[in-house]
């Protein structure tokens, strides 16, 4: 059987659309058909050579961590205790660990320094069909708007800053009569200004972004307010921030850009004793002045994608009806251009592959 499959020979050039064998299955594997697949900026990143000290790559490889489609089938191993059954709609957890660290025993398998992630190795979502170790899949209803294309970016976009939150809310940051701000409203932060209301505890939101179109989707995601940060210095933010909230600065940040920009705003915002997590991968390096870190006794949270029951929980919300979505499909064809829209910050929500 043959597939479609965008793959990757080499840094810094365009994915080459071709269309290979679709490949066997392990006995602990389910080979499944991709009904949607995320497009992230570090898919972006991953060909614009980011990770590039810190990946041995063995070209060519499918991009594409982001994965919800159907059993197409089973390998001969597959106990009946997974569940699973040709048919089934399913959502892919795309980190897998070596399953023999401190990180992979309490669940963290993105964390895992062996670990090998979807889209990072030779199968990602970018190709039809991907075998998956049974153990990364998670069974879900076709019903409503449970469809793969809204679920796949659950796995990563809807999923790296729950955690974030969660890290944020477990520290005492979040509650009513703090203010919590979301900055960056794109992919991640398209469902960010959601988890914000949802594990906020009452907190006020405010919507960072640098442009109306994406601020609107966190107003309309849940978020209370929203300050368009393009071209303004922190006294302006501040100042605005004050004008909305009643208060000029945030007890809580849930950083979905990454930029240095954006990272040095929140810090510049901050509330004595208040705290960041960084999910967003756009930049390389954070300037934070030490004086007001150490004085204000502020907390730094680095927060990585998320584990295997954060996604449990994140699919939960979404079997409630409880997450909008905010989805621009792809077709195959158009994946290269896409890459490069959303290396602009030019996607609204996020991109998602349809093999129609
Ligand atoms: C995913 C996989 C590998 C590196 C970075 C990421 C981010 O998109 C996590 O949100
Ligand atoms: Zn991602």
């Amino acid at each position: 059987m043959k597939m479609r499959a965008a793959r990757m020979y080499g840094y810094k050039q365009p994915l080459r659309l071709e269309e290979i064998a679709v490949p066997p299955v392990a006995p602990d594997e389910v080979l499944v058909k991709v009904g949607g697949a995320g497009m992230c900026r570090t898919d972006f990143q991953l060909i614009d050579g980011y990770f590039d000290s810190g990946l041995e790559m063995d070209f060519p490889i499918t991009p594409g961590h982001e994965v919800a489609g159907w059993v197409e089938g089973l390998g001969a191993d597959v106990p009946k205790s997974a569940g699973l059954s040709e048919g089934d709609q399913v959502v892919v957890f795309g980190s897998w660990g070596d399953g023999a660290c401190r990180q992979c025993h309490v669940g963290n398998e993105q964390l895992c320094a062996h670990g090998v992630w979807a889209g990072f190795s030779r199968h990602g979502g970018y190709q039809e069909y991907l075998p998956v170790n049974y153990r990364y899949l998670i069974k879900m209803p076709g019903r409503g708007d449970l469809t793969p294309e809204n679920l796949a970016p659950l796995t990563d976009a809807g999923l790296t800053p729950y955690r974030g939150l969660k890290k944020l809310r477990a520290g005492g940051h979040l509650g009513a009569g703090r203010t919590l701000a979301v900055s960056g409203i794109g992919g991640l932060g398209s469902y960010g200004a959601q988890y914000a209301k949802l594990l906020g505890g009452g907190a006020d939101v405010v919507a960072f972004a640098r442009s109306e179109d994406k601020l609107k989707i966190a107003l309309d995601n849940g978020a209370d307010h929203a300050i368009n940060v393009r071209d303004k210095d922190t006294d302006a933010v501040r100042e605005e921030l004050e004008n909305l909230t009643g208060r000029g600065e945030l007890d809580a940040v849930i950083e979905c850009a990454g930029s240095e920009d954006s990272i040095r705003l929140a810090f510049s915002l901050l509330a004595t004793e208040g705290a960041v997590a960084s999910v967003g991968l756009i930049g390389n390096r954070v300037d934070i002045p030490l004086f007001p870190l150490v004085a204000r006794e502020y907390t730094y949270f680095g927060s990585f994608w998320g584990n295997y029951n954060d996604l449990t929980e994140v699919l939960a919300l979404a079997e409630a009806g409880r997450i909008k979505h905010t989805v621009t499909r792809v077709r195959f064809d158009e994946v290269n251009e896409t890459l490069d829209a959303i290396a602009r910050g030019d996607v609204l929500g996020r991109a998602v592959i349809v093999y129609d």
